[in-house]
């Protein structure tokens, strides 16, 4: 009966009529070549997404090669803003709105304007939003632009592996978390909460074995899961209610999740003020008070993790 019930989405045209959301493809998915300077990044310092190019680009020493500009972290109706930027204004294209460069790009555009996004400077367009193939980018076509001494994080051998783990973390936890707390169902809800669950036990067990994901070494999927299980006790475990079990309630992914914190590139990029404005502001439909918690304390992020 509570199924049937018509309840407000968080983003309409992504809600199936079954309440589950279902996430828009990524319209710009040109390719993009290894070249200094040529390409901007536009990120969020509070979305996951983004926030998994930012890492890579940290770890393998893209910082002067791939420049980042990073948008305010709450939306306003018209979408990310330039209003970190002096004058509000995105200094390389004079943008106000990211929607410009997208509309720019492709004036027919009707979805929703996502970070990451990768302006070409030569051409004056958006190349990418494709953001599951852009850290593969980084770590493959980039690599003669990588420092020296810079981790493969995608390599040969264990290609196929990762592959399979990144899909599914992608299907149970990266974007597990959000069809919990985009779902307008009650059905759809718990299905994407056991599945979150699940999947996190699965790990919980395979982490008490190994270091990383896949052994001794840092790769791709470590990047991806530890976007959202930073997010989770801040954001996810409250505002998503995927409050089963907090992360701090997992011996192996807790202490896992702090190695990685406390490992350069990650808790340095790690921003929880831009992480739980934007989530708490951002979602009227879920927070309509836009009261954002002051909790948990993010000192516990620097305990011994003992691990390594
Ligand atoms: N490009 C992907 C994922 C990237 C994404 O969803 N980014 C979020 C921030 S975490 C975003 O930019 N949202 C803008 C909006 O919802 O209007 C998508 O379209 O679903």
């Amino acid at each position: 009966m509570e199924d049937m019930r018509e309840t407000a989405a968080q983003f309409s045209r992504e809600s199936a009529p079954s309440g589950e959301f279902v996430r828009q493809p990524n319209r710009f998915t040109d390719p993009v070549t290894a070249e200094a300077g040529r390409y901007v990044l536009y990120a969020s310092l509070a979305c996951p997404w983004a926030h998994r190019s930012i890492i890579v680009r940290e770890l393998l020493g893209l910082q002067e090669a791939l420049p980042l500009r990073i948008v305010d972290p709450i939306r306003d109706e018209k979408g990310w803003r330039f209003t970190l930027d002096p004058d509000g204004r995105d200094p390389v294209t004079g943008a106000l709105y990211l929607s410009e460069l997208y509309l720019g790009t492709d004036p027919a555009f009707e979805g929703r304007v996502t970070v990451p996004a990768v302006w070409d400077t030569v051409t004056s367009r958006v190349v990418s939003n494709d953001y599951p193939r852009l850290t593969l980018t980084w770590e493959t076509t980039f690599a003669p632009l990588h420092r020296p001494g810079a981790p493969d994080l995608y390599p040969e051998p264990l290609r196929a592996e990762i592959d399979a783990l990144n899909d599914e973390l992608f299907r149970d936890v990266n974007n597990g978390v959000y069809r919990c707390g985009f779902a307008t169902t009650q059905s759809a809800y718990e299905a994407a909460f056991h599945a979150l669950f699940a999947r996190l036990d699965v790990l919980e067990e395979r982490l008490g074995e190994r270091r990383y994901l896949h052994g001794d070494a840092i790769t791709d999927s470590d990047v991806r899961l530890y976007t959202t299980l930073v997010r989770f006790d801040a954001v996810y475990h409250g505002h998503f209610k995927c409050n089963l079990r907090k992360l701090a309630e997992y011996p192996h992914l807790w202490g896992y999740a702090r190695d990685l914190y406390r490992t350069p590139g990650f808790g340095s990029t790690t921003d929880f003020d831009h992480i739980k404005r934007h989530y708490y502001v951002t979602h009227e439909r879920i927070n309509p008070t836009r009261i954002v918690p002051l909790g948990p304390d993010p000192a516990l992020w620097e305990t011994p993790h003992g691990r390594g």
